[in-house]
């Protein structure tokens, strides 16, 4: 409970930030967007990392309140970049993935909640991509009725640690969704049967029309397999780390 205090109050005091980890093409090593990941800085203590405390939030109402900063956050962030230098003719508009829980996809009001961050920033519904997990597609119509129903106001759906869970790559056919992220665990693994896993995902998502995203690239021949796997995007400290908002407005606007 004395965590559960804390989170909210410092949630209302300023003390949470947003960094940015930069998702990048692998056929072209272009700027495609960032995954929005919190930082929460607490005063007297030092940084919490958001495995100590997410989850306390996710057994309360709070993972509200935190995922309805972070919409507004990073939504905000994009739109002001956008507004100080948009991107060149040809160039990739960058998206922004926010993590939401799956909690808060059961809740109905996670439609407005979406709803008013884009409304707030005026960022345009197509740049927001929601990642949520294959634990919640599965196991809760509601949910799936408000990932359909989010789809249709224009944000995209991206299924986070795609591979742990129970879905099957038959079952992404009927899904919700527009990306996949396949689960870093299966990126690093050296295992032949791992490898082969990766490229049968990524071949199964692009038949159903879906964009596939590496997770936790480290490892140049990593990424030169993805490559050869024809892998749409990857994110990785191979590539970048999540960065502070300042360091992430500067690349993107630097020459790709
Ligand atoms: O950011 P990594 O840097 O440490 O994040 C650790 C975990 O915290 C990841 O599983 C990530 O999905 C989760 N996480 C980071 N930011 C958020 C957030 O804003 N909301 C939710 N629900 N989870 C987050
Ligand atoms: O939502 P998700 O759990 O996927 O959030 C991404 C998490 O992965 C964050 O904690 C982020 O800091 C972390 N991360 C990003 N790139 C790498 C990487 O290359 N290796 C590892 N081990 N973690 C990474
Ligand atoms: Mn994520
Ligand atoms: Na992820």
């Amino acid at each position: 409970a004395a965590l559960e205090v804390a989170i909210a109050t410092g949630l209302a005091n300023g003390e949470m930030q947003v960094a940015y980890q930069p998702v990048m093409e692998v056929a072209t090593d272009r700027l495609m967007g960032y995954e929005a990941l919190i930082r929460w800085t607490r005063p007297g203590v030092g940084p919490v990392a958001p495995d100590q405390w997410i989850p306390v939030a996710e057994g309360s109402r709070l993972i509200g309140e935190v995922d309805r900063w972070m919409l507004h956050e990073a939504t905000r962030q994009l739109a002001q970049w956008r507004a100080e230098s948009p991107a060149a003719p040809g160039a990739p508009d960058p998206t922004i993935a926010v993590n939401i829980s799956g909690r808060h996809l059961a809740d109905p009001r996670v439609i407005s909640d979406v709803a008013d961050a884009l409304e707030a920033s005026g960022l345009p519904a197509h740049l927001l991509v929601l990642e949520v997990t294959e634990t919640v597609l599965v196991d809760d119509p509601l949910a799936n009725d408000h990932l359909t129903e989010l789809r249709a106001m224009g944000v995209s759906i991206a299924i986070d640690y795609f591979g742990t869970g129970y879905t099957s790559i038959g079952q992404l056919r009927n899904m919700p969704v527009d990306t996949l992220k396949i689960d870093r665990s299966f990126v690093a693994s050296t295992e032949p049967a791992h490898r082969e896993l990766v490229a049968l995902m990524i071949r199964a998502a692009h038949t159903f029309g879906l964009t596939v995203v590496a997770e936790g690239v480290e490892e140049p021949d990593q990424l030169a397999q993805l490559k050869a796997q024809e892998c749409d995007q990857a994110q990785g400290y191979l590539l970048y780390r999540p960065m502070p908002a300042t360091e992430a407005g500067a690349l993107l606007r630097s020459p790709q």
